[in-house]
């Protein structure tokens, strides 16, 4: 199966090289499922991948709660995502003044130079996108940014109208590859996908293909749901770094997303 057979209009209209990198490897292996790999420690993190990494395309990491967090270790879990074909996503939701956010690229755990794609809220205005870029230009890399549009967590306070306006910076700049939406709610993923058009992707947190709701106000739906409602991956922890068998529950979901983008 070719890519642009599977993913149509998104295919043919994403520009940026990241957005191809990962449709083509959700082909390659019939999953839109990012593993939220939130765990402590690196060991533990590349046991996870080394099970996992067959049936998941990227790899979503919070490098700053890694609590055996140092360069040399983290490039362990860097080798281990690279040699399962993953991309690196930090989900860092670069949220401050432009400036900051590209020495933020930088300092201890230096994202700039080994994430492919990161997270930035848009609160701040515009110019965050640009501070990212400017720090991955800086070591000769490009990266693509994924922007909050809608949040999972209950009662948060990215309204309609944020998200509109979240849309139109993400429309402006060639580095936004898409945006985060509410994979708790089909209706708002339609909603926020008929706003991006087909030009930009949408990933969503919030799935899981058991629970309802989760620790501390998350909400969830189902990965197959979201999917025909307009994302374009699934981004999935608790459900397969909890469940008792993390590699079948990766299977499975990788099979809800591709059945789900198979029939839309
Ligand atoms: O499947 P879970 O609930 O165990 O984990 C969900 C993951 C976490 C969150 O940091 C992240 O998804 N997330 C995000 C982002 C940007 O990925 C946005 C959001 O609104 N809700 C959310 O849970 O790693």
């Amino acid at each position: 199966m070719q890519p642009d057979e599977v993913w149509g209009a998104r295919w043919r209209a994403c520009a940026h090289p990241l957005a191809h990198q990962y449709m083509e490897s959700a082909v390659r292996k019939q999953s839109l499922v990012v593993l939220a790999a939130d765990l402590p420690r690196v060991d533990d993190l590349i046991e996870l991948i080394a099970r996992v990494g067959p049936h998941v395309t990227a790899l979503k990491t919070h490098v700053d709660m890694v609590d055996d967090f140092s360069m040399s270790e983290w490039g362990r879990v860097i080798e281990s995502a690279r040699a399962h074909d993953l991309m690196l996503f930090e989900d860092r939701k670069f949220a401050d003044i432009g400036k900051v956010a590209q020495a933020q690229m930088g300092g201890l755990y230096d994202i700039r130079s080994w994430a492919d794609v990161v997270t930035a809220h848009s609160v701040s205005g515009p110019d965050v996108l640009d501070g990212v870029a400017a720090a991955w230009d800086g070591v000769q890399r490009i990266g693509g940014i994924l922007l909050l549009a809608q949040m999972s967590s209950r009662d948060n306070l990215l309204s309609e109208e944020y998200g509109s306006r979240t849309i139109e910076f993400g429309a402006a700049s060639p580095h936004v590859i898409g945006y985060i939406g509410n994979g708790s709610s089909p209706a708002e993923i339609g909603g926020l996908r008929a706003k991006a058009g087909d030009g930009r992707m949408i990933w969503t947190p919030g799935v899981s293909l058991t629970a309802a709701e989760g620790a501390l106000g998350q909400r969830y739906g189902h990965p197959g749901d979201a999917v025909r409602a307009g994302s374009d991956a699934v981004i999935v922890g608790s459900g397969i770094h909890g469940a008792d068998d993390p590699k079948e529950a990766s299977q499975s979901y990788a099979e809800a997303s591709w059945k789900a983008l198979l029939e839309r």
